[in-house]
């Protein structure tokens, strides 16, 4: 049967909100949609799929107009929310305390629905400019500190999120759609299983758009191998967007990255439904990934037939 999920995203005016789901849906070239984006009017709402699941994101504008207007009418706006992404702009410490007491405000109303909402703080706006800047981090942590002791009856996340870094975008929605749930937790084993048998460096399920339902890393990956592996992940995203849209024949790809990595994307078909796997991996040991490379995949298969099963 297919499920609706309904995800909030609130957070003060500004914020960036909006930016976060146009880059979600574009992924790539979204810069020029998000500097001409304009202030949010009440709620909008954008809708995608998520391995068959019908996932509706209601986009709260956040000017304090609208923000009076939902606290009015809590009920009327926050029931039946199975997802809470919150956003803080990092870069605006002035308003962290009326940022604050609006995330207080829709905490108090899943209280008092008895509400177990899974929720999800973006500190957005954590610009690559940021990555080693101690005072930001030092913000950033006790902000994490702060609501963790107002709210320790919440399932809380947290991640650092700026649309110049996609990946941190799609991992922001990822680990909302997946973490909670608990049919993850043995794809996360398996893929950490098989981390270790290919001895790769990165091993990710994304679904057909793009969205990751689950991955892994190598524990202590070096600085440079870091950087490819973004890039590649990155390509994998316009890869699997083309192997969608042209029909490719062929359901894999091997490119090569600096001159000791591969990349590898192989898609799946489970139930007319595309999955798509992205492994990193040193080039040597390419032949080893592929002898072990279809017992995997039938291993994967049995987990998500599940998930994915029904309509
Ligand atoms: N530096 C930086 N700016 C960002 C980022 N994300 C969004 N912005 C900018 O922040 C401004 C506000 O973004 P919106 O997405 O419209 O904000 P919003 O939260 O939807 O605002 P409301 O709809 O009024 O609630 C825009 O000028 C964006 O370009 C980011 O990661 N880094
Ligand atoms: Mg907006």
């Amino acid at each position: 049967m297919q499920q609706f999920i309904k995800v909030i995203i609130a957070g003060l005016d500004n914020a960036g909100k909006t930016s976060i789901l146009t880059a979600l849906n574009k992924k790539y070239n979204f810069h020029k949609d998000i500097i001409s984006l304009t202030p949010t009017i009440r709620v909008e709402y954008q809708a995608t799929e998520f391995l068959k699941n019908r996932v509706v994101f209601w986009d709260m504008g956040g000017q304090e107009k609208y923000r009076k207007l939902y606290q009015k009418k809590q009920d009327l706006y926050f029931s039946g929310t199975d997802l809470l992404v919150y956003v803080v702009d990092i870069q605006d410490s002035e308003r962290f305390e009326t940022s604050m007491a609006y995330l207080d405000m829709i905490l108090k109303n899943f209280k008092k629905h008895k509400m177990d909402v899974p929720l999800i703080i973006a500190f957005h706006k954590f610009d690559p400019e940021f990555i080693g800047n101690e005072q930001m981090v030092e913000q950033i942590e006790a902000l994490r500190k702060h609501i963790l002791k107002l709210y320790p009856s919440f399932r809380i996340l947290f991640q650092q999120t700026s649309i110049y870094d996609i990946i941190s975008i799609v991992q922001l929605i990822s680990y909302g759609l997946s973490v909670f749930d608990e049919n993850f937790f043995d794809l996360s084993e398996l893929l950490e299983k098989s981390l270790k048998e290919f001895d790769s460096e990165s091993l990710i399920l994304f679904d057909k758009n793009g969205i990751i339902i689950s991955e892994y890393y190598r524990e202590i990956v070096e600085p440079e191998i870091y950087v490819e592996l973004i890039e590649s992940i990155k390509e994998h995203l316009f890869l699997l967007k083309r192997m969608q849209e042209e029909s490719h024949e062929t359901d894999y790809a091997f490119s090569s990255i600096g001159d000791e990595l591969i990349s590898y994307l192989h898609r799946i078909e489970i139930n007319n439904e595309s999955i798509f796997v992205s492994v990193i991996i040193k080039e040597k040991l390419k032949d080893l990934l592929l002898e072990k490379f279809s017992e995997f995949t039938l291993e994967l298969i049995e987990l998500i037939e599940p998930l994915i099963k029904g309509k």
